[in-house]
């Protein structure tokens, strides 16, 4: 049942059709989510039974997307990479996915985190960003201080292991001769794929039948074998593409056939490995034209095969274009330049086709499946072993063990801390962001103890720190980034500086009134000393770039003046340039001279 659910359902009735931009067949049951997620926890657990300190682990594909996290919390020093086989879809697509959130999470799991080509990357990465809300730089994202490692890693095949059957005296050989004989005078179009909607049979069928309506010197002279492997045939996508694919077989050669020519030579089944390669040695024309495809390893055995002489007609919507530019691409949707491109590739002269071949061959030759496999493995170990040094662009993580034994021995004791983004989670809105009754409790038990000064130094308005934080006993509250300050004993609040005069604030208010105008969803916040756009609920990318040219704006329009434009997190603060939080450390130090422990946490 669960694999029913697991392998027939979530994974290939909802995951395959939307990763290959197919939202019109994914069919989602919520049962299928549980067995996905029950199979990937039984992985997780073989997995566990057998690992070894120094092991690798290589998690393969759409199935399996879970297990890296269920893996991580588990053992926490493992190291784990995995390989996407199918195409990562554009965010828009992913958005679609029932259990979208999980499946990332999922995933990020991972030391190495590779894909088959540099687009499939691309789009992961503006998926994290749009619907993690997770920034990341080319080749890395940090999940929670933890680096994750990015790579595009094509996969190759093993090309002398094919073309070894066409030696003198194996089985590929023989196949060949007779093929040849079989086939003699007739130029030979090839085409073998799994049964599957997205490997574009029946437009390539079209396809076929067009070219021999506009190009009737063909008939007679060319002829197409397709062979299909039947596969998944449980789902009932697969059993109408398999019914789809029989007629138009049936209506080509209905219409063209001769009695001593069959236009179309289907084969519904596998066939030997022997017989594969002798068709890809024999064919004039390796014709792979998936609707979408991660990479399709087909292009590459025909070019491994091949005697110099053919040519392959591959579709751009297979990972195997980004580095096969010497094919002849196309759009397997436009039927019609298809046809016609496969008719100019047919009258390409022989020496043409030998040069793009041999740089086509060069290529397969050199990545090739056991260089992927070396990078992959080492990419894996460098980027665990990164890790385990400590999170890139990060500070050093403090010893934790050390940390609190100075505590524990200190007699005076200072600590500083920040509220947003170190004490509280980025929320939407600013004012979302109170604080967990969990915390209000840590506070009171830290600024309780006599030999604590607890300080909150937070960036927002005296009321919202007064409200927040106001009732705990002995904790002293620093708002709008310290430009005033309140003790403990003391309602009062104490200004460190007063706010500037001057006409700045209007000013700034109308342009931000404009920048919100033009971000939907951004907002501006206004202090007694700043003024701030937020944009974290805006679009991530416009309002980033908006973000940079406000700021430009800015540093023209107050030019001189004592006030100048700070980019925060997901935000642009304007406030006058002598506030900073420094300077309630300044005030409290010069107060405490004699604290032995001094301790301070924030993110800005
Ligand atoms: C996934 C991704 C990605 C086919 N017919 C016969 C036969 N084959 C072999 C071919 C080839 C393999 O099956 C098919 O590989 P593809 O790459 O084309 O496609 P998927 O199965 O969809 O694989 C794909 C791949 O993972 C690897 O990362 O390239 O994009 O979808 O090797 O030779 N072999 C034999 N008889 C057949 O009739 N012996």
């Amino acid at each position: 049942k669960t694999v029913e659910l697991y392998y027939e359902g979530y994974s290939n009735q909802t995951i395959w059709p939307l990763f290959h931009y197919f939202p019109s067949l994914l069919s989602y049951d919520p049962r299928s989510w549980t067995a996905y997620l029950d199979a990937n926890k039984r992985f997780r657990d073989v997995v566990l039974e057998h690992l070894q300190p120094d092991d690798l682990i290589w998690v393969h594909d759409y199935q399996l997307m879970l297990l890296p996290q269920l893996l991580r919390e588990a053992a926490p020093d493992a190291r784990i990479g995995f390989f996407l086989h199918i195409p990562f879809p554009s965010s828009e697509v992913f958005r679609l996915l029932p259990g979208r959130d999980e499946l990332l999470q999922g995933l990020l799991g991972v030391d190495l985190l590779a894909f088959q080509t540099h687009s499939h990357l691309q789009h992961f990465r503006s998926t994290l960003l749009r619907i993690g809300g997770l920034e990341s730089q080319i080749d890395q994202v940090e999940v929670g201080g933890r680096a994750v490692r990015l790579e595009a890693l094509p996969i190759g095949i093993a090309p002398k292991e094919f073309r070894g059957l066409l030696a003198e005296n194996k089985d590929g050989a023989k196949f060949l001769a007779q093929y040849e004989e079989r086939f003699r005078n007739r130029r030979i179009l090839f085409a073998v794929d799994r049964l599957d909607y997205t490997k574009g049979i029946p437009e390539r069928l079209r396809t076929y039948r067009r070219l021999l309506k506009t190009h009737p010197k063909l008939r007679g002279n060319v002829v197409l074998i397709q062979v299909a492997i039947p596969s998944r045939e449980r789902v009932s996508s697969y059993a109408r593409l398999r019914r789809r694919v029989n007629e138009l077989v049936g209506e080509i050669n209905g219409q063209f056939a001769t009695p001593d020519w069959t236009p179309v030579v289907y084969l519904h089944r596998g066939i030997s490995r022997a017989q594969l390669v002798a068709l890809y040695a024999l064919a004039d024309v390796g014709w792979v034209t998936p609707l979408r495809d991660g990479m399709n390893l087909v292009a590459k055995e025909y070019v491994a095969c091949n005697r110099g002489h053919g040519v392959l007609v591959l579709s751009e919507l297979a990972g195997a274009a980004a580095e096969m530019g010497e094919a002849f691409l196309v759009n397997p949707f436009d039927e019609e330049r298809t046809a016609n491109v496969l008719a100019r590739a047919l009258r390409l002269p022989a020496d043409a086709r030998r040069e793009r071949m041999e740089v086509l061959r060069g290529r397969v030759e050199r990545n090739n499946v056991y260089t992927w496999g070396e990078r992959f493995v080492s990419y894996l170990a460098e980027a665990a072993a990164s890790r385990a040094r400590r999170p890139t662009g990060q500070p050093p993580l403090l010893d934790t063990g050390a940390v609190v034994g100075a505590y524990r021995r200190a007699k005076k004791r200072l600590l500083f801390l920040n509220y947003d983004g170190t004490l509280a989670a980025y929320t939407g809105r600013p004012e979302q962001a109170y604080p967990a009754a969990s915390l209000i409790r840590l506070l009171t038990k830290l600024a309780g103890n006599p030999a604590n000064l607890v300080a909150l130094v937070s960036g927002r308005r005296r009321e919202d720190v007064e409200r927040w934080f106001g009732r705990i006993a002995g904790l002293w509250l620093a708002a709008e980034h310290g430009s005033s300050i309140r003790s403990p004993e003391s309602p009062q609040w104490e200004i460190l500086h007063h706010a500037l005069t001057g006409d700045w604030k209007p000013r700034v208010l109308q342009l931000l009134e404009s920048v919100v105008e033009r971000s939907p969803g951004s907002l501006i916040e206004e202090k007694e000393n700043s003024v701030v756009w937020h944009y974290r609920m805006s679009h991530p990318e416009f309002s980033e770039w908006v973000a940079g040219e406000l700021i430009g704006v800015l540093e023209g329009m107050l030019g001189e003046s004592e006030v100048s434009a700070v980019k925060g997190q997901k935000c642009v603060e304007i406030r006058p340039l002598w506030i900073n939080k420094g300077q309630v450390v300044e005030y409290i130090l010069k107060a405490h001279p004699n604290a032995d422990f001094e301790f301070a946490a924030g993110d800005d």
